[in-house]
């Protein structure tokens, strides 16, 4: 049976303004920011028990579940506040519905081509609304990153306030993709302006790991379609294999 990750992962900014030189109402944020936080706490545990089921019932289909681990998070005030600030967002309520990735979640896929399975299969649940999506796995940002995001809507029902569309935000990725990240993700929380030097490396690690990623591809295909008939043959000409058998 799935088990799912409690795993969490951290904020790459976290901008510290309380002392800085503003007028700025922190307070009154912090109150607003407790507030909507519990309701985007909702939202992510709903989501991530969808997504149990989701696993659940792929098992039980017998199919290869993509999903290889899922990882949470709501965002901190802090990140929050340097959220706000970088985009030019108020501290207020107004400026909280702004951002659409308190709730987070990322899912870790084992092979590249399992993103966009685990976007079907995430399109297909009832009760997680994809409304936007923004493909970093086709189109890397100029970093190197990769990772596709869906900013999905969810509804949570309140006896007392009534129900409510709130925004989560579901990263997908492979393994080398999320290495890279968290990689890059640490460098930049040491270093917020790394130099050209690092970063033309981190664009290098990316194409790598890119190129890794395919050829995982080759190979787990190579395991599924040659050595599952029972077949002996040179790898090099499994592409010739799995083409014959897909078509
Ligand atoms: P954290 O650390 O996740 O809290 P918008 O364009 O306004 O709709 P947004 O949120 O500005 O959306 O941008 P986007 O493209 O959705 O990316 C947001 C998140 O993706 C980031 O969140 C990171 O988690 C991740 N991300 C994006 N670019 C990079 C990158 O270059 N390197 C790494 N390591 N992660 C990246 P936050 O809020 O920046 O931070």
């Amino acid at each position: 049976m799935t088990k799912l990750s409690t795993e969490t992962f951290s904020s790459i900014v976290e901008v510290d303004l309380e002392n800085t030189d503003n007028d700025i109402d922190f307070e009154t944020f912090g109150a607003a920011y407790d507030s909507y936080v519990a309701e985007c706490s909702a939202a992510l545990r709903l989501t991530l028990a969808r997504i149990e089921n989701l696993c659940e019932s792929i098992e039980r289909q017998g199919i290869r579940n993509p999903f290889d681990r899922i990882e949470s998070r709501i965002k901190t005030f802090k990140s929050v506040k340097g959220k706000c600030f970088k985009k030019g967002y108020s501290f207020d309520t107004e400026g909280l519905h702004r951002i659409g990735d308190i709730a987070g979640i990322r899912i870790i896929t084992k092979y590249i081509d399992e993103i966009d399975m685990v976007k079907e299969l995430i399109s297909k649940t009832p009760g997680i609304n994809i409304v936007k999506e923004k493909d970093y796995v086709k189109n890397p940002k100029t970093n190197g990153y990769q990772s596709l995001h869906l900013d999905c809507q969810v509804e949570i029902h309140d006896p007392f306030t009534g129900s409510k569309l709130i925004p989560v935000e579901i990263q997908v990725r492979s393994k080398s993709m999320n290495l890279w990240a968290t990689l890059e993700h640490d460098l930049k929380y040491k270093n917020p302006n790394p130099s050209p030097e690092v970063e033309e490396k981190f664009r290098n690690i990316g194409k790598i790991l890119r190129a890794f990623d395919e050829e995982a591809i080759a190979l787990r295909d190579y395991n599924e379609v040659v050595v599952e008939n029972n077949e002996s043959t040179n790898i090099d000409s499994i592409a010739t294999i799995v083409a014959q058998t897909i078509s």
